[in-house]
């Protein structure tokens, strides 16, 4: 197999950290395993369960055995470590991963195939970790493999939510229902608890002025307090001894049970702190439409931020004591997007309140070691706190947040050039502090603004992004600061989303470029370009994106009891639903493609390009329209599938809980994916590189790393249409004159009319792009429709060239080098964090 090959390979040039036992003692191993974890014996009769956890915890020794070394190593050489705070991380199945990581696959599968298993059996065991929502918590999880696989110094920390984020599944009706992701149950052989290493985190209370050694200081008296419990989940490198490290934070009472109220009778009192505590790291995004939810999610950012810099500051204690101005040389955070930006100013209030340090002298380190990365435009995304909120659950820092703003005022007044009032103007729409746009009574902390004013390096995602992010979103800032800004384009990690996910293409590519070294240095992939026309690669290549979409046919067939024609286009749209990301635009296409199928002689049928259409992912809770949205591509999908005439030529799938492992079947199955929100809209996208890399053509739009993508792969082998972002302002302003495709204004009209029935549910939908007014269609659906007709139009054309769509393919594939998160990753350790890899010995 692929992984035996490398583990020779890595073996012969001495890369690789330590050889692998032979595969003899496999068997015994996990039997003794079965003894000691399952507690059965070897006749008992095994599950595919037991056999999972038998195999986890092995894999688990091995794990720990290279996370203990680099961490002594590390220690030893106390490197400089970054810390990547981020509320999500999606890492999905972890014993595949491990096991091929870790170069284990070959011990173990022949030892599985004696007692009756394979590998994809017994993975399917495992339930995904979905402690996330979309991209930034797949990138956060990507950048922790890379960083492991690049031997760089440095951890996650986030939550450990007890119930993800939701499991997405459709009621009876096709609307989405969201259920809790229990995912904790059955336990969890991938992580370790760290007893010894709690923290408190307070809430709430009051400050008040006291005098210490003469100094008038603020004392914070808080009134909930919590321990933050540690969890380490080690992360493994490919081809490397390092292990690295993601530590989530729990919540546990300070008083676990009351017995004192329990033995009065009042059972509900005696369990309360307990409950409280759990609640915070309960789900991932609670529903924020209440204050409740508002205070909860603070709670939340600022519980994980809490106890991680107060780990990191207890470990930098106890190397460098009180030599604080180290400290940026030791560690320095990356703030993933705003919901850790509450560190700014906790970072403050530890370094002045607590280690006693002069205001300046900790502005200095705190400001040196902070960075943030943006990953949205959108600006309900720009998380805003209500002053009166972040009083009430964090008095004193609200009391650090004015200290920072006031003296971020007065460098503005000292230092902005112009008139009294254009001055005054430009510190008000730059205060960090500012007044609600939609409620002048109340005052809001902008989280961006202090992250942009508190950090080192401010980056966005993609080229395009970051020039979003300099030119439009923080324009003011960046031109004083124009040095603080940069762009690191996103990347995935070839390791998950190529090699391990799709073994079928990566043995042919391993076989095609003579070594699998394109597995650690992903720009080897463009040695694929020069067989891209070559007929006999072509078919090989043609016949492992059939294998892989027979299984994927498989699997539908399991969950629908459809039967799928692996003969037609495999077209899949898959990512958190959104206006902006436009699935809606896809469903409107698909519809247009039905009614033409109506129209057409059943030999015009059968000449036309016969297509599968899939479309995942999960809306929001409180996101009404994405809900509409989902219930729109299953009303078509009841439809459309259920047609006679059509049912051959044309299908629609609804995939319910879009998660990790749902990826690494349906991408290396695709043929074609969509990537197709509104010019301007989209950071980055990732799964338009995990598409990209499986060898999957794209229709997309000009946004977001797409224009990369396809300055790699050759923008001639890319569907591209639709307004770009330069455009977008103009448009929306011209709404009122727009005047819509025909075409589109007859959809808008059958769906109106009920054709899909839920005529009244629909409503909404309908007119939020028609009836062209100033503010209708901010993502310029009927705007593109036409344009996105026409691409399609081309890409079936394409597509009945089988020759030509296949050497698109290869070329995709040969040009997904740059996007490998280890590139990223590298970029970061260089231009941001100033950290340079240390592999311990193996
Ligand atoms: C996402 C962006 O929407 C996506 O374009 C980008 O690729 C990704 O971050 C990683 O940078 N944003 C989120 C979010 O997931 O919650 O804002």
């Amino acid at each position: 197999s692929v992984i035996v090959q490398n583990i020779a390979e890595a073996e012969r040039v001495g890369k690789k950290g330590k050889p692998v036992k032979d595969t003899a003692s496999a068997l015994p191993e996990l039997m003794s395993k079965v003894r000691s974890v399952v507690g059965k014996s070897a006749t008992s009769d095994l599950t595919a369960r037991d056999l999972y956890n038998a195999l986890a915890y092995s894999t688990r020794d091995g794990l720990i055995e290279r996370f203990n070394k680099t961490h002594e190593h590390w220690a030893a050489k106390d490197s400089k470590f970054v810390y990547y705070l981020s509320a999500e991380f999606l890492m999905g199945r972890t014993l595949t991963n491990a096991v091929y990581n870790l170069g284990m696959e070959g011990k173990y599968a022949e030892a599985l195939r004696s007692l009756g298993y394979d590998m994809e059996t017994i993975q399917e065991q495992e339930r995904d970790a979905s402690l996330g929502n979309g991209g930034l918590g797949r990138l956060a999880a990507c950048f922790l493999d890379s960083m492991a696989n690049i031997d760089l110094p440095g951890w996650g920390y986030g939550i450990r939510y007890k119930y993800g984020m939701f499991k997405q599944a459709l009621d009876k009706g096709g609307y989405q229902k969201e259920l809790p992701d229990i995912w904790l149950t059955d336990g969890n052989p991938w992580e370790v608890k760290r007893s010894e290493i709690k923290y408190e985190v307070c809430f709430g209370g009051r400050t008040e002025k006291k005098t210490v050694n003469g100094k008038e200081v603020s004392v914070w008296e808080p009134n909930q307090r919590v321990y933050a419990q540690a969890y380490d989940n080690p992360i493994p490198g490919f081809q490397t001894p390092t292990v690295g490290n993601l530590r989530l934070w729990d919540a546990l009472p300070v008083t676990e049970f009351d017995l004192a109220a329990f033995n009065a009778g009042d059972y509900d009192k005696s369990m309360l702190e307990k409950e409280k505590a759990e609640c915070i790291v309960a789900v991932l995004y609670p529903n924020d439409a209440t204050p409740e939810g508002k205070e909860l999610r603070l709670k939340q950012q600022y519980f994980f931020v809490a106890a991680s810099m107060q780990d990191v500051l207890t470990r930098f204690k106890a190397k460098h004591g009180s030599k604080w101005d180290l400290l940026p040389t030791k560690a320095v955070f990356q703030m993933n997007d705003t919901h850790p930006t509450i560190a700014v100013a906790e970072a403050m209030r530890l370094l002045v309140d607590v280690e006693g340090l002069p205001w300046e002298q900790a502005w200095s380190i705190s400001s040196k070691m902070l960075n943030y990365t943006n990953h949205t435009v959108m600006p309900e995304a720009l998380e805003k706190w209500p002053v009166k909120v972040m009083a009430k659950m964090l008095p004193r820092h609200m009391e650090i947040i004015e200290i920072i703003n006031e003296g971020w005022i007065q460098w503005l007044q000292s230092n902005l050039p112009g008139t009294a009032a254009e001055k005054a103007a430009k510190v008000a729409a730059m205060s960090i502090v500012h007044e609600n746009q939609w409620n002048k009574d109340e005052l809001l902390v902008n989280m961006a603004y202090l992250a942009v004013v508190g950090s080192a390096h401010v980056n966005g995602v993609a080229a395009i992004h970051s020039d979003i992010v300099k030119n439009e979103i923080f324009n003011d800032f960046y031109k004083i600061f124009p040095n603080k800004f940069q762009n690191k384009t996103n990347g995935v990690t070839p390791r998950r989303w190529l090699a391990w996910c799709n073994p079928e293409l990566a043995t042919l590519i391993t076989k095609t470029l003579g070594s699998d070294a394109w597995i650690n240095n992903a720009e080897l992939l463009s040695g694929l370009r020069k067989f891209a026309s070559d007929k006999n690669f072509q078919s090989q290549w043609r016949a492992v994106k059939q294998q892989r979409k027979a299984k994927l046919a498989a699997m539908i067939k399991s969950q629908t009891g459809d039967d799928i024609d692996i003969n037609n286009m495999f077209d899949i749209q898959v990512k958190r639903i959104h206006e902006y990301k436009r699935q809606y635009m896809n469903v409107l296409g698909i519809i247009w493609r039905y009614k033409q199928l109506k129209k057409m002689t059943p030999a015009e049928r059968k000449a036309s390009v016969p297509r599968v259409c899939m479309i995942g992912g999960k809306a929001a809770s409180a996101y009404d329209m994405a809900k509409r949205i989902i219930r729109l591509v299953t009303a078509v999908g009841a439809k459309i599938n259920n047609d006679p005439d059509t049912k051959d030529y044309l299908r629609l799938y609804f995939l319910p809980d879009y998660n990790v492992s749902l990826a690494e079947a349906l991408i290396p199955a695709a043929e074609l994916s969509q990537h197709i929100s509104t010019g301007g809209t989209e950071a980055s996208g990732t799964s338009n590189m995990k598409f990209q890399m499986n060898g999957c053509l794209i229709i997309g739009t000009w946004d977001g790393a797409n224009i990369e993508i396809a300055e790699e792969t050759g923008v001639e082998n890319v569907f591209v249409f639709g307004v770009r972002a330069e455009e977008i302002n103009q448009l929306r302003k011209e709404r009122a004159n727009y005047k819509t495709d025909p075409r589109f204004n007859e959809i808008m009209n059958d769906i109106a009319g009920g054709m899909f029935g839920d005529k009244e549910y629909f409503k909404p939908l309908v007119d939020s792009i028609s009836n062209m007014k100033v503010g209708n269609d901010w993502f310029l659906v009927a705007n593109d429709f036409a344009a996105y007709l026409d691409a399609q139009e081309e890409v079936d054309k394409v597509y009945k060239d089988p020759e030509e769509w296949t050497r698109r393919s290869i070329m995709y594939t040969a040009g997904s080098g740059k996007f490998s998160s280890d590139r990223t990753i590298r970029e970061y350790a260089e231009d941001i964090w100033d950290i340079k890899p240390e592999r311990p010995l193996a």
